[in-house]
């Protein structure tokens, strides 16, 4: 087995929809470990922060405007090559073409609201973990 953690958001839209305990369950269902857990507002500031790669791209603006629509849940998932894992149960980014059972596939139509974000990498993951939670907020005994 090889443990990873990833970053989770739950978007705007899937606060809005309601599936924040459907996201969580299909984590944990799949045998993946929540580790860390909260809803905020996030500034346009940190949104920036947290889509840094994205900057300079024509969705750019219009993604930061969604991402700070509302509030959204972050979370730490832990598990057997949780990033990769999640990634799987995600779908993929645009909705269009998500297969039915993943959560992007069963919740969402358009890539301007695809539902939920996770890390891409391991570099990702660590970088992203950090932009919202502190060492202390994370479960990491057992
Ligand atoms: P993912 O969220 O699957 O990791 P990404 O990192 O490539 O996808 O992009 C981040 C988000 O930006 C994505 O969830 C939705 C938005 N986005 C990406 N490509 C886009 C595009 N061509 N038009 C509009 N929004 C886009
Ligand atoms: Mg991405």
């Amino acid at each position: 087995t090889m443990e990873s953690t990833t970053l989770v958001l739950v978007k705007p839209d899937g606060v809005q929809k309601g599936i924040i305990g459907d996201i969580i369950s299909r984590f944990e269902r799949r045998g993946l470990k929540i580790i860390a857990l909260k809803m905020l507002h996030l500034s346009r500031e940190r949104a920036a922060i947290h889509y840094e790669e994205h900057q300079g791209k024509p969705f750019f603006d219009g993604l930061v405007d969604f991402i700070t629509s509302g509030p959204i849940v972050a979370m730490v998932v832990k598990g057997n090559q949780a990033i990769k894992v999640v990634r799987t149960m995600m779908g993929t980014t645009n909705p269009v073409d998500a297969l039915p059972g993943t959560i992007r596939g069963d919740y969402a139509l358009t890539i301007g609201h695809n539902v939920i974000h996770g890390s891409d990498s391991e570099l990702s993951a660590i970088r992203e973990i950090k932009i919202y939670f502190d060492e202390k907020e994370i479960n990491r005994l057992d």
